[in-house]
C-alpha cells in the first residue's frame, strides 16, 4: 500500500493495542510472545499466534457467537486469496436474490471484505457485531481461525466449512508485503530473511501455517460433508469444475438451464483479479474499518515468490514442507 499523500491513516483496529480489557491485559501477561511481523508484539494463544486486539476478538468471538445450521464460512490462512474466494462465494450462493448479470450487483459495488465479514476481525475487533443480527440466510461469513479455535457452535452445527489454502511460498511472500504495507509510517519495514525466519519457526499470524491447514485437511476427510478443502492452485487450474463442485457441496448445484446461460462464467469473470481490482470501490474505496480496499489487490499472480527466494531460502522450505505433511496424504 503506498502512503497516503492527503490524508493520514489510521491503522486497522486488529493493530491497534490501546483498548484492551484488563481480564486480557492479565491474560496476555501469562502468553508466549514474539516480536516481529506487526504491532509491538504478537502473542500465542490456544497454540497459534495473533495480536492483542485479535486475541481480545478471538475470545468475544468463541464466548458469544451463536452458529446457524445454515451459515457457510469460509476458512482461510492468512493471504490464501480469501478475498477472491469472498467473492466466488457471494456470487454463488447469492445468485438467486441477485443475477450475476445484474447491472449494479454487490459485487460491483461492495468490497468482497464488507459482503463477507470476518467474525473475529470484523465482527468483533471492528464491533459491528450489531448490524450482523440484520444479515439474510445463509449468512456468509469469514475466519482465519484455526479448527481447534472455531467457536463450539460452528463445530457441533451442520454449518458449513470451505478452506481455502495456497501455495506456502506465494502466502508467504503476499503475507510480508501486507504486513510491511500496514506499517503505516514505513518504519521497521520487515526484512524478508527475518520474517521467512519466523515463518519457518511457525510464528506468522495464524500460524503455524502447516498445522492450520493440516488441522483442516484432517476434518474434511473426517466429515467431508461439513468441511471442503480447496487450493488456489487447483482452482486457478480448472475454475469450472472446481466452483462447479463448491456448489455441490453448498448444495446449490447450478442447473443446466445456468449453465447454458453463462452463469458459472460470469460469475468467475466478475471475481477475477482484473476485474475486481479495477472497480471504482476497490481502487478507491474504504472498508469500514478504515483499510483501503486496493491493499487487498496486489499481483494476483502464481508463483510470485519465485522473485524473492533464495535456493536456500526454497530449500528449507521444502524440507520443513517434507516433514510437517508427510504421511498426510496432502500434496503441497
Ligand atoms: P486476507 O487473507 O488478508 O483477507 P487475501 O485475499 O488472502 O487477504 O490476500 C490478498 C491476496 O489475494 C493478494 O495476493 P498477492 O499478494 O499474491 O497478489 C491479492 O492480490 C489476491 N487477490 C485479491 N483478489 C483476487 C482475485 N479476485 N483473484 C486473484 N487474487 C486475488
Amino acid at each position: 500500500m503506498s502512503k497516503s499523500q492527503t490524508s493520514p491513516q489510521i491503522p486497522p483496529k486488529y493493530l491497534q493495542e490501546d483498548e484492551i480489557s484488563d481480564e486480557c491485559k492479565k491474560l496476555l501477561l501469562t502468553l508466549p510472545k514474539e516480536r516481529g511481523w506487526l504491532a509491538s508484539h504478537i502473542y500465542n494463544y490456544q497454540g497459534f499466534w495473533a495480536t492483542s486486539r485479535i486475541i481480545q476478538g478471538v475470545i468475544a468471538c468463541q464466548q458469544q457467537f451463536q452458529a446457524q445450521d445454515s451459515d457457510i464460512i469460509l476458512v482461510t490462512t492468512l493471504k490464501s486469496r480469501t478475498t477472491w474466494l469472498k467473492t466466488l462465494l457471494f456470487g454463488l450462493v447469492n445468485r438467486v436474490k441477485h443475477s450475476i448479470f445484474e447491472q449494479n450487483h454487490p459485487l460491483l459495488i461492495k468490497n468482497p471484505h464488507d459482503l463477507v465479514p470476518y467474525l473475529e476481525l470484523t465482527l468483533y475487533v471492528d464491533g459491528q457485531v450489531l448490524n450482523f443480527s440484520s444479515i439474510t440466510t445463509p449468512r456468509l461469513l469469514s475466519t482465519h481461525l484455526p479448527f481447534a479455535s472455531l467457536p463450539k457452535s460452528i463445530k457441533d452445527l451442520n454449518t458449513k466449512l470451505v478452506y481455502l489454502c495456497r501455495n506456502s511460498r506465494d502466502t508467504f511472500i503476499s503475507m510480508w508485503h501486507f504486513t510491511n504495507n500496514l506499517k503505516l509510517d514505513h518504519k521497521d519495514i520487515n526484512s524478508i530473511g527475518k520474517v521467512f525466519d519466523l515463518f519457518c519457526n511457525g510464528v506468522s499470524l495464524y500460524g503455524p501455517f502447516w498445522n492450520h491447514v493440516l488441522d483442516y485437511w484432517k476434518a474434511s476427510i473426517e466429515k467431508p460433508n461439513k468441511v471442503i478443502f480447496l487450493m488456489y492452485e487447483e482452482i486457478k487450474e480448472q475454475p469450472k469444475i472446481q466452483i462447479k463442485h463448491l456448489a455441490e457441496f453448498l448444495e446449490c448445484p447450478f442447473s443446466i438451464k445456468e449453465e447454458n446461460c453463462g452463469v458459472v462464467d460470469e460469475i468467475l469473470r466478475i471475481c477475477s483479479f482484473e476485474n475486481l481490482s479495477n472497480l471504482e470501490v476497490n481502487t478507491n474505496g474504504k472498508l469500514s474499518s478504515g483499510e483501503e480496499n486496493k491493499v487487498f489487490f496486489r499481483k494476483g499472480k502464481v508463483g510470485d515468490w519465485k522473485n524473492y527466494f533464495t535456493i536456500e531460502m526454497n530449500e528449507k522450505l521444502n524440507h520443513i514442507i517434507e516433514q510437517k505433511f508427510e504421511g498426510s496424504g496432502l500434496r503441497f
